[in-house]
């Protein structure tokens, strides 16, 4: 059996990490749209960085829970491509390996300059030197709002491919992730949406299992 699962924030949810919604859309009274944009990044590098190194210490102070770990051991008994939104490292700290991140890292660094692509010190400044090119240029590698999320012919490819596509803890309200469960359908696919409450995008799913991740995805899984 070929799955494909989509990750979004409510998977790292239990684990203490704010989902987009609980933080309403803010973070320090800026809108994440604005933080989370390469204009922002230009406009404020400083207050960019901010955000992003909080972020990549709550992450680093996070456990995976059993909802990670679930689907580490799904990857056991089905052909199983596992597609994130999360930039968290939480899936492979989980035991889920090739894990693809279709908005980037928090453990990414990428020189704005020359695209060089490093690991991450755990605090990123505007004036770091990017160790190829030496400008400092340095940006999280982080998919921004109005940039081309990564490896996306992979990610249509397997989606089209799938027997069962699942969505977990995501709201469905970003694009083109939130088009997944549509093109999974087109596709052939059977769909089943796992979530707290009904998304954006919830009448493109055959099915739902309604409850906390680390609750309903063991149950799903096994
Ligand atoms: C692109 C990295 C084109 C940053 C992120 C108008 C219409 C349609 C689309 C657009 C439009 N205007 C602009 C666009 C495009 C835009 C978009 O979709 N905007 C939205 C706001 C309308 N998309 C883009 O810009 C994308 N790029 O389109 O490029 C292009 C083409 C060619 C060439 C160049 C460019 C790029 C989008 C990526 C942005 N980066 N993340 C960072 O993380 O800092 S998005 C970010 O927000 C996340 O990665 C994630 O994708 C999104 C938040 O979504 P969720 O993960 O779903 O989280 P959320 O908090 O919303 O929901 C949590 C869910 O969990 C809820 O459902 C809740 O019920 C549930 N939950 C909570 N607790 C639990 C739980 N479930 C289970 N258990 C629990 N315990």
């Amino acid at each position: 059996m070929r799955i494909a699962v989509l990750t979004g924030a409510g998977i790292s949810a239990e684990s203490g990490i704010r989902t987009f919604r609980a933080s309403d859309g803010l973070w320090e009274d800026h809108r994440i749209e604005d933080v989370a944009t390469p204009e922002g990044f230009a406009r404020d590098p400083d207050l960019v960085h901010r955000f992003y190194n909080q972020r990549r210490a709550t992450a680093a102070a996070a456990e995976p829970n059993a909802a990670h770990r679930a689907l580490a051991r799904l990857a056991g008994h089905a052909q199983l491509t596992l597609i994130t939104q999360n930039v968290d490292d939480l899936h492979e700290r989980g035991g889920s390996e090739a894990v693809i991140h279709m908005h980037g890292t928090l453990t990414g660094a990428l020189c704005a300059a020359c695209d060089h692509r490093w690991q991450a010190p755990a605090v990123m400044s505007p004036s770091d030197p990017c160790p190829a090119c030496g400008k400092p240029s340095t940006r999280p590698d982080i998919v921004w709002f109005g940039e081309m999320p990564y490896r996306m012919e992979e990610i249509w490819e397997a989606v089209a491919k799938a027997d069962l596509f699942a969505a977990i803890g995501t709201s469905g309200q970003v694009y083109p992730a939130a088009g997944l469960a549509q093109h999974a359908r087109r596709c052939g696919a059977r769909t089943v949406e796992l979530n707290l409450a009904t998304s954006a995008v919830s009448r493109d799913f055959d099915d739902h299992l309604v409850g906390p991740a680390s609750e309903i995805v063991p149950l799903w899984v096994d």
